[in-house]
């Protein structure tokens, strides 16, 4: 039988409905902590695959999550390309991209020998994980790297980025360029190594209007499904913050789209065409609320998955909040794994 996850990722029935959840590997989880405090810190662990791998295990042992996803970060990569990154917690750059020499100076990725560590967890989890359980490879998209390469940091409005972009169009392109070039490669490497699907996460792309989204990323995006798709993995695009450009997104060759929490499933269907399978979108706050509010929630997220047209994937809207109780988690996903599966008709 196949994996409820790939199922509705293809489009086809699942057995359930398939959950899994932004961030499900981290701080919520005393387990995290303690592998944390035993390696030293986020990036110690990222680099050492037996760790990577037992922390990527503890969602799925402790709550039989559907898929597993690569603990890992967006940011990784970039060590491999030149990039000094440290995290506090957030990803750090103490000597951000400021010039079209700096752009020019980013090396192309190798990913066996920029980041073997990456590879090396993927094929162990491949050997651990069960069949019914595939592994999520994931990068960033070019924005949204493009946003902490500038920046050197996270902010909410990435003002410095942003003012690059509209100041150094020709050193953007390159770098967008060169950033597309890499994740497709590193994404292929992590397929190759024993992942089953790939998703570009696009957590700053909501600053962007839809006419720069077009010009810019949406071609950039293109580029690496085009890369990806011989593999015949699922491709997975989340836009963070994207409902107004879901319009835009229609047409891009993904198989599952992640959507937030603040647009209705619905509507992010109707505005992509029902092309794709969604991915997503409880709010992750609803997490805090007592246990009947948590699953009247999730009853609406559900309702909502059902009249997609092509298939749901349940998620949060977004990264799950380290202040979660995990037992609210559990909750969740004993729910969902209960409730009645869409009908193959649903939609049609
Ligand atoms: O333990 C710690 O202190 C580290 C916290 C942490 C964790 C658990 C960071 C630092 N990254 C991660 C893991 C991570 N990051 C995963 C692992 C898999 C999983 O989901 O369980 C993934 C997929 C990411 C991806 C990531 N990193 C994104 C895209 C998704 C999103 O949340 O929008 C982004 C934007 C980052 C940057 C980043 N890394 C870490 C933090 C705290 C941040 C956000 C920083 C900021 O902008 O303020």
């Amino acid at each position: 039988m196949t994996a409820p996850f790939l199922a509705a990722a293809r489009g086809e029935t699942p057995s359930h409905t398939p959950i899994w959840i932004m961030r499900q590997a981290g701080r919520y989880l005393p387990e995290y902590r303690e592998t944390r405090k035993q390696a030293g810190g986020f990036q110690e662990m990222t680099h050492t695959p037996d760790l990577a791998t037992e922390v990527t295990l503890q969602p799925i042992r402790r709550f039989g999550m559907d898929a597993a996803i690569l603990f890992s970060d967006i940011m990784t990569p970039l060590e491999g390309m030149g990039i000094d990154l440290r995290f506090a917690p957030g990803p750090v750059i103490d000597n951000p991209i400021r010039s079209v020499a700096d752009v020019e100076r980013l090396r192309p990725l190798e990913p066996e020998e920029g980041v073997p560590f990456v590879l090396e967890t993927c094929r162990n989890l491949s050997r651990e994980l069960p069949e019914s359980v595939p592994l999520i490879g994931f990068a960033g998209a070019p924005f949204t790297l493009l946003c902490y390469l500038i920046e050197g940091h996270g902010t909410k409005s990435f003002v410095q980025a942003r003012s690059f972009l509209r100041s150094e169009l020709d050193a953007t392109r390159l770098l967008l360029d060169k950033l597309a070039h890499a994740q497709a490669l590193y994404l292929e490497a992590q397929a190759r190594a024993g992942a089953r699907a790939l998703m570009i996460f696009d957590s700053w792309v909501g600053l962007l209007d839809a006419p720069t989204f077009r010009a810019l990323e949406r071609p950039a995006i293109a580029r690496i499904l085009e890369h990806l798709r011989p593999l015949g993995v699922p491709l997975m695009y989340f836009p963070n913050q994207g409902g107004h450009l879901h319009a835009e997104v229609a047409g891009l060759d993904a198989d599952v789209i992640g959507v937030d929490w603040r647009i209705p499933l619905e509507d992010a269907d109707e505005a992509m065409g029902g092309e794709f399978t969604l991915q997503g979108n409880l709010d992750p706050s609803i997490l805090m609320a007592p246990p009947e509010a948590l699953l009247t929630a999730a009853d609406s997220v559900l309702d909502a998955g059902r009249s997609l047209k092509r298939g749901h994937v349940f998620n949060l809207g977004h990264g799950i909040d380290k202040s979660t109780d995990p037992d609210q988690v559990a909750r969740l996903v004993d729910h969902v794994h209960a409730a009645p599966v869409r009908s193959s008709e649903a939609g049609a």
